[in-house]
């Protein structure tokens, strides 16, 4: 049977094809999802995070992982949607401008999609123009936003700011999140919640919208 260790030793080779025969192996053996996701796929790439910052990993080997991570989710979140109906509320969710870190944005996109939220992924390096025009189009309940980098981190207010003077910010609740973030930068630049992880970030949504 595949473990959890081979299916992270996976992640970290950048291994697709891989990552898809273990991710399939342990859903067919009745593992937990979460024990996928957390013990396998996320334990893969956190040790990809620790090869990266010591110079041991360089970017196209750290952008294959993502890939092989992406499509473990995809697989798990899928299953785990299945039989879906009613939408538990509409999320708009991005990266901030000059923020290329997807990620874990996507992850939080996926696990409030598998929990029921209708989502409008607006991409990586969203401008605050852009996040305005989503709140117009979709009338979502909730805009989050996602950055990685602390010099990108400021554009979270830029863009709470910029929906204020669109006359939208009102109509919203505001959620941020993102390896920097912290709750008290949230209550510093008027968020209306912060959640350290994706998990969380499902939890904190329906919080917000007394689900
Ligand atoms: Co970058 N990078 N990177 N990188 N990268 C970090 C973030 C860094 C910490 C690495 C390091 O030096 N230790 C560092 C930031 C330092 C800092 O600012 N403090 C860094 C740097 C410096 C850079 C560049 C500047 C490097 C360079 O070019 N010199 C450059 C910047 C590019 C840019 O954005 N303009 C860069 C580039 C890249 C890649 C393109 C190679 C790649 C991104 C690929 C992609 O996303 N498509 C990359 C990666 C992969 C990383 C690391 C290794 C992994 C990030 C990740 O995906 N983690 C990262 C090191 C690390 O974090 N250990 C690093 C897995 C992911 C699931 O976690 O995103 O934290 P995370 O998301 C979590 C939570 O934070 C939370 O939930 C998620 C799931 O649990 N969360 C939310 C996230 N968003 C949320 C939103 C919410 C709620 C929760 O509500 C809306």
């Amino acid at each position: 049977m595949a473990t959890l260790e081979e299916l992270a030793q996976a992640v970290l080779d950048g291994d697709e094809t891989q990552v898809v025969e273990l991710t399939k192996s342990l859903m067919d053996s009745g593992v937990d999802p979460q024990d996928i996701i957390n013990k396998g796929l996320l334990a893969g790439m956190d040790k990809v995070g620790e090869l990266f910052k010591n110079n041991e990993m360089f970017v196209p080997e750290v952008l294959m992982s993502a890939d092989a991570l992406k499509a473990g989710m995809n697989l798990v979140l899928k299953d785990s949607k299945q039989g879906q109906v009613t939408p538990k509320g509409t999320v708009v969710i991005g990266t901030v401008e000059g923020d290329l870190h997807d990620i874990g944005k996507n992850l939080v996109g996926m696990m409030l999609e598998s929990n029921g939220f209708k989502v409008h992924d607006l991409g990586a390096d969203v401008k605050a123009e852009k996040f305005i025009e989503a709140v117009k189009e979709y009338q979502p309940d909730i805009v989050g936003m996602s950055a990685l980098l602390t010099t990108t981190m400021v554009n979270m207010k830029t863009t709470i700011d910029a929906l204020a003077a669109a006359g939208v910010r009102d109509k919203v609740k505001v959620i941020i999140g993102g390896a920097p973030i912290t709750q008290k930068f949230a209550d510093e630049i008027g968020a209306d919640g912060y959640s350290p992880d994706a998990a969380s970030a499902v939890e904190l949504c329906r919080r917000l919208l007394g689900k």
